[in-house]
């Protein structure tokens, strides 16, 4: 008799928490559809979502362990040898060098929600202070940014928005969700504003759109400051009570001229002229974002924050249709850094990059690989890796394969072997998102939503990874949950909700309306409107100014892309790396034929003209090269309109022509030492 369920859970295919029915077979997922009632998606479903039924029972995914053996072959291997010898080399290399001579990293695959926090929880229950992640080039840096500004990491209210700018974020394919909250503001009548390099999918939805250089919208929003201050069309009222730094940062925009903001970032005075205009109808319900076009870039911290400070000068912080500072569910954390900092042990990164330590406590990967080829300031040799593939996602894949193949044990857990996955020393089969219980939770509509094991196969979770290795390890005190689902009633106790409770509500528990105008009640009150260290929303920190390394400014001041300061007539052209594309996810699902067949490989897309300057036609392979690193990879000639003359642009995450070959590692953000990974200095030949 056949076993059939339809459940509703979560797709868990990127980020955006859809909701599905997974209808289940036979522990077997046979068919995905989106779940209707679902507060998020309504039911609907992009081409990632409704292709993981081939994903997830794909025949090239594992169910068995694996070791490498003598001859570099993969052989199967039972679990709790895996995991008895994987412990066992891990103490090994801790008696050997140091406690810190180990590390963990996890990556998109599994988000950072719960997963990330038990994977830092195991790391320093062995004693160990090394946690890494993607987050060292992906949102950390956003993160940095708003939290200096107002303590917390806010939603722009798009729904309520009269002014919506987008800055570097390309929201149909990387935000689905957005784009829907987008789509309800717009419909109320929102102006969209759009800047980016390209001309991309918003971009061609947009009332203004406005094109500028490569790693240079800092010097845009001081003009747009410059000219909201001077026009007056700012939020008297807000930045008199509600803010610290307005006159610093009035003294830095005065050289925002029309003239200088144009010769910096091509952006005409008459598009500031009309940003400030809608501006100036719209306040205070003023929202903006800032994608990964500004987190990668040597000046994003400070970029992202002088954007946001365009919002706080037109009073839209914590009021309707601007910029929601929203509460959080208030569970319980797995992290113990209050109980084992452990400080002294050095966390890598935590010197050279104090302020993203400090707020995030977060290892840097790029130096990761420094330290373990150098092995300075000390060794590492082991590392446990879960749900990442930093071979075709981290900067420099040359210094990373050269790093990766050092270390004496590379644990790699996923669901397929992927490029990092073949130069592990074992390689554990992952759960899937439809075989484990995880909280999620959706800040902008303070909801949570919860997962559970729909389908055993056996496959062992990141829970019982780390519970499995701190057991063996002599840390197991911190694991004392049985599985997922008592680790979940115990991070939800403090709430007085109950797993029951998530469960009862697959298609969203809401635990809160949004209330805004909090920093009103909080300051009569007499409690700190916002989160900062002044208690106010700081245009100028003094938290930075005490870091004292150069680039840490109290004000978020402009800096000019490394790429302007060393012309390079070698690498005539900037490369932009990793637009995301609908189909595919990072390095993931170019296993999926359906998606495979129509885009099989990376390429590189070009304005018409530097294309016939080259004699280079669409679809010719062509060969690239920055100082780092080569590949060979395809053309693809754009309409003039959609890329700036001098500017190319390749997706990362293809196998082959894997961008991150050309990326470097060394040209960083000083604040979150994020690499620059939108302006790389690159030639291009024709291959005959
Ligand atoms: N389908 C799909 N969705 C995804 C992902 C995926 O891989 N695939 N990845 C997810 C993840 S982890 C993340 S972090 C998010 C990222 O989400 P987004 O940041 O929205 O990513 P993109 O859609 O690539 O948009 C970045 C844009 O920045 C532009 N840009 C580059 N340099 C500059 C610059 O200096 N200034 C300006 N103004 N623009 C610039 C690029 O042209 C590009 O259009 O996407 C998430 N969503
Ligand atoms: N050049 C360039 N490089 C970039 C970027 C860019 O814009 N340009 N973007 C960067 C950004 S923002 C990010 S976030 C990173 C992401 O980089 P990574 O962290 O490497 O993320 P992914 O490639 O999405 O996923 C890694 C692996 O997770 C596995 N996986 C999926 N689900 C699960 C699961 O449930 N459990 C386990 N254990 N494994 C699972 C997948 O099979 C996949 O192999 O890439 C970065 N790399
Ligand atoms: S946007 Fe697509 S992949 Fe992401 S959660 Fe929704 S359906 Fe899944
Ligand atoms: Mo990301």
């Amino acid at each position: 008799m056949t076993n059939k369920k339809v459940v509703k859970t979560t797709c868990r295919m990127c980020g955006t928490l859809c909701g599905i029915d997974a209808h289940i077979e036979n522990n077997k997922v046979v068919h995905i559809e989106g779940n209707k009632d679902n507060i998020l998606n309504k039911g609907r479903l992009c081409i990632k979502g409704s292709s993981a039924v081939t994903w997830l029972n794909h025949p090239d995914r594992i169910y068995k362990p694996l070791k490498k053996n003598d001859q570099g072959e993969f052989e199967e291997i039972e679990l709790e040898q895996a995991m008895d010898e994987i412990a066992e080399k891990l103490m090994e290399l801790q008696k050997k060098y140091a406690p810190n001579a180990i590390g963990v990293w996890k990556g998109e695959g599994i988000d950072f929600a719960q997963q990330e926090e038990l994977a830092r929880r195991w790391i320093h229950s062995v004693g160990s202070p090394n946690y890494f992640s993607n987050d060292t080039q992906c949102f950390a840096s956003r993160y940095l940014s708003f939290n200096l500004v107002y303590g917390c990491w806010p939603q722009a209210d798009y729904e309520n928005s009269k002014m919506i700018i987008n800055w570097g974020t390309n929201a149909p394919v990387s935000h689905s969700y957005w784009m829907q909250q987008i789509n309800e503001g717009r419909e109320k009548g929102a102006t969209l504003v759009v800047i980016d390099t390209r001309y991309t999918d918003i971009a061609r939805q947009a009332d203004i759109y406005i094109q500028i250089k490569p790693g240079t919208d800092a010097a845009l929003a001081w003009g747009i400051m410059r000219e909201m201050i001077r026009r007056d069309e700012i939020d008297h009222e807000f930045i008199d009570n509600f803010t610290v730094g307005f006159e610093q940062l009035k003294a830095y925009a005065e050289q925002f001229t029309f003239e200088k903001v144009y010769e910096i970032t091509g952006v005409q005075g008459k598009d500031i002229t009309r940003i400030v205009d809608a501006i100036a109808k719209a306040r205070p319900s003023v929202s903006s974002w800032a994608g990964t076009g500004l987190e990668h870039q040597t000046n994003g911290v400070n970029s992202i924050r002088a954007v946001t400070m365009i919002d706080a000068l037109s009073g839209s912080v914590d009021r309707k249709g601007g910029m929601k500072t929203p509460k959080g569910l208030g569970m319980r954390g797995l992290t113990i850094y209050d109980e084992k900092p452990l400080l002294e042990l050095k966390p890598v990164g935590a010197d050279r990059y104090p302020v993203l330590y400090e707020r995030r406590q977060e290892c840097h990967t790029l130096m990761l690989m420094d330290q373990i080829i150098s092995e300075k300031p000390y060794p590492i040799k082991g590392l446990v890796m879960t749900a990442a593939n930093p071979v075709l996602t981290n900067a420099n894949s040359n210094k990373v394969e050269e790093a990766l193949s050092k270390l004496d044990l590379l644990v790699v857990k996923d669901l397929f072997i992927t490029e990092t996955g073949k130069m592990a020393d074992y390689i554990l089969p992952a759960a899937s998102y439809l075989e484990r219980e995880e909280i999620f939770s959706n800040s902008a509509k303070q909801a949570a939503f919860i997962t559970g094991k729909y389908i055993d196969n056996g496959l062992q979770t990141e829970y019982e990874l780390f519970k499995g290795l701190a057991d063996r390890m002599g840390s197991g005190e911190y694991f004392q949950w049985k599985n997922d689902h008592e680790v979940n009633e115990w991070l939800l106790e403090p709430t007085g909700y109950t797993v029951a409770d998530l469960k009862t509500n697959p298609s969203g528990f809401i635990f809160g309306e949004y209330e805004y105008e909090k920093h009103r009640v909080k300051a009569s009150n007499g409690e700190k409107p916002f989160n900062t260290p002044s208690g106010k929303v700081e245009l100028f920190s003094q938290y930075l100014v005490e870091k004292g390394i150069k680039g840490l400014d109290g004000i978020p001041e402009y800096h000019d892309p490394s790429y302007m300061e060393t012309k390079n007539t070698e690498y005539p052209f900037l490369l932009i790396t990793g637009a995301r594309v609908q189909k595919y996810f990072h390095g993931r699902y170019r296993n999926i034929p359906q998606l495979y067949k129509s885009d099989p490989h990376g390429y590189l897309e070009m304005h018409p003209e530097d294309a016939k300057e080259l004699g280079v036609n669409n679809n010719d392979r062509i060969k690239i090269s920055s100082r780092v690193g080569s590949l060979e990879t395809y053309a693809r000639v754009m309409h003039e309109k959609e890329i700036m003359r001098g500017v190319v642009q390749h997706t990362h995450g293809y196998a082959k022509e894997n961008i991150n070959r050309l990326t470097y590692d060394d040209v960083t953000d000083p604040i979150s030492g994020f690499p620059a990974l939108k302006s790389v200095q690159i030639k291009i030949e024709k291959i005959d």
